[in-house]
């Protein structure tokens, strides 16, 4: 079955935003000034017709400025003007040049913001930028999609600092890895970029060690700890390994160190592997190519469709990063459920049977639903619904290509799905839990516990006191709660 095409109403530029846009991390407002009534209203109808977003009023909503003829100083000062009355903490949308516009509409998705796209002034221009507040947790502050310290011409500072993140991982060091994390989230937040080392003064988690990083990718475009960690061995083949489906740190760690380097060593060993690494050893190429929104609407259908059948009344919803917004993503991840509290039971082994049926299953590992009582204590694991972590066959349309297959037109490609019955009293929080992004929601738990005593987890919201349950209706209700101004999906890219 294809997705339905959607139908976009091609009106004047006050016309609503279709309201399922296929980018919801993208909100475009077509600043006027130089662009004139008639071609905004035409770049309007283009944009929506190809299934954009674009907002008729400016907006914290907002995430891309489009302009034409506009200067730098300009853009900046007309933006000045409309932030004044934003809510303090309100992340600025880009200031784009109508050439990011004209190149997403040809892609027919939003390319990726480059420094040639923004509209910025070079220098600062009162001596040194104002200092930036930004509050400590990820969860008390916006982090859109598309930010200011994304790549630039070479790698981003962020993506250096998520590197040095990743390397500590591989290593054990938690506590390496969460300040990388937490500094790189916190670039991922700022409203500008960062040109000078004096912009991360009052910054959060901008230790010396961070600070050391950024100063010298500023100062030589490159950090000589973050190129030789990329090139040791160490890192990339702890980077191969973990990518492989099943595969953790720990198991990674433990190949590394008897000398498995490659892919085609751990081939020649099947007997170490579990049924789960086999397949994702065996679908690696397609796995390792990431999902794209087209998989995903047509997926959503098939997973719909069988849920429907399973259970009437049952429903699916979409969540971790193609929730936030994603374009692509390492997997696909529904939540399932039904307003009935307990008819959600035993549904997944049924719902699997359908989709077997249909050949569509190339493996499938179910987790029964455990008693998730030990999770009113604090712990990692993440929680303890019903569960199948699969590896779906997607037919693929003709003619389409595929990343990582060499055939010319493969009829299927492999996907991983995570499927997950909720029962209804608990769904708000599977959903906030599973929308990710990963470190937003530790953050969130981090602080729900230590600035409000309560521990958070996809299954509900615990005071260990009172020992009481907090019920929610809905995600807002859980952010009310903790007395955090409540963040859409598309700004939990923490
Ligand atoms: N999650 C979490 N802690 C974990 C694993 C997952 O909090 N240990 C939550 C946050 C994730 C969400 O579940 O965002 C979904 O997990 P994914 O690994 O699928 O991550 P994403 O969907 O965010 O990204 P992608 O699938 O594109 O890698
Ligand atoms: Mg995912």
């Amino acid at each position: 079955m294809l997705p339905k095409r959607r139908r976009t109403r091609v009106g004047s530029p006050g016309a609503a935003a279709p309201s399922a846009a296929r980018f919801p991390g993208v909100a475009i407002y077509l600043a006027e000034p130089r662009m004139g009534r008639s071609r905004r209203a035409f770049l309007t109808r283009l944009a929506l017709s190809k299934g954009f977003r674009v907002l008729d009023a400016y907006s914290p909503e907002v995430t891309h400025v489009v302009m034409e003829q506009t200067s730098a100083e300009e853009a900046i000062c007309w933006q000045e003007r409309r932030v004044a009355a934003f809510p303090p903490g309100c992340t600025h949308p880009a200031l784009l040049d109508i050439s990011w516009f004209t190149e997403s509409m040809a892609a027919g998705q939003p390319v990726p913001v480059e420094c040639r796209h923004r509209l910025e002034v070079a220098m600062p221009r009162k001596g040194l930028p104002s200092p930036v507040w930004m509050p400590s947790y990820a969860c008390q502050r916006r982090t859109p999609l598309t930010h200011y310290n994304t790549s630039l011409s070479g790698p981003s500072l962020q993506e250096a600092l998520e590197t040095l993140a990743e390397a500590a991982g591989f290593e054990g060091s938690e506590g390496r890895f969460l300040s990388f994390c937490r500094a790189a989230s916190v670039l991922k937040a700022l409203p500008s970029p960062v040109t000078a080392l004096s912009q991360l003064q009052g910054l959060p988690h901008f230790g010396e060690h961070s600070c050391r990083v950024v100063q010298e990718l500023l100062e030589h475009g490159v950090c000589e700890e973050v190129e030789r960690v990329r090139l040791s061995e160490r890192y990339q083949t702890m980077k191969l390994f973990t990518q492989i489906f099943g595969v953790g740190v720990r198991t990674a760690d433990r190949w590394y160190r008897e000398g498995l380097r490659t892919l085609d060593d751990l081939r020649g060993q099947p007997q170490r592997l579990t049924q789960q690494q086999k397949a994702g050893l065996q679908h690696y190429q397609d796995l390792s190519a990431l999902v794209q929104r087209p998989d995903l609407e047509a997926l959503q259908q098939v997973v719909e469709a069988a849920v429907g059948q399973a259970l009437p009344g049952a429903t699916v919803t979409l969540t971790g990063g193609f929730r936030r917004g994603k374009l692509q993503g390492h997997d696909v991840d529904f939540l399932i459920t039904h307003p009935e509290e307990g008819r959600e039971a035993g549904l997944l082994p049924r719902v699997m049977c359908c989709l077997k049926k249909q050949g569509l299953v190339l493996y499938h590992q179910h987790h029964r639903s455990e008693d998730p009582t030990h999770l009113t204590q604090q712990s990692h694991t993440m929680d303890a619904f019903e569960r199948s972590f699969c590896i779906f066959r997607l037919p693929q349309p003709p003619g389409s290509a595929v990343g990582g297959h060499q055939r010319p037109c493969p009829a299927w490609k492999a996907v991983r799905v995570d499927l997950v019955a909720v029962p209804i009293s608990q769904f708000p929080f599977a959903l906030l839990g599973w929308t990710g992004s990963r470190h937003f929601e530790r953050e969130l738990r981090r602080f729900s516990w230590k600035e409000r005593g309560l521990l958070l987890n996809s299954h509900g919201l615990f005071d260990p006191e009172q020992k009481t349950f907090f019920h929610a209706a809905s995600e807002e209700d859980i952010f009310r709660h903790l007395g955090l101004e409540y963040l859409p999906p598309e700004q939990r890219n923490a």
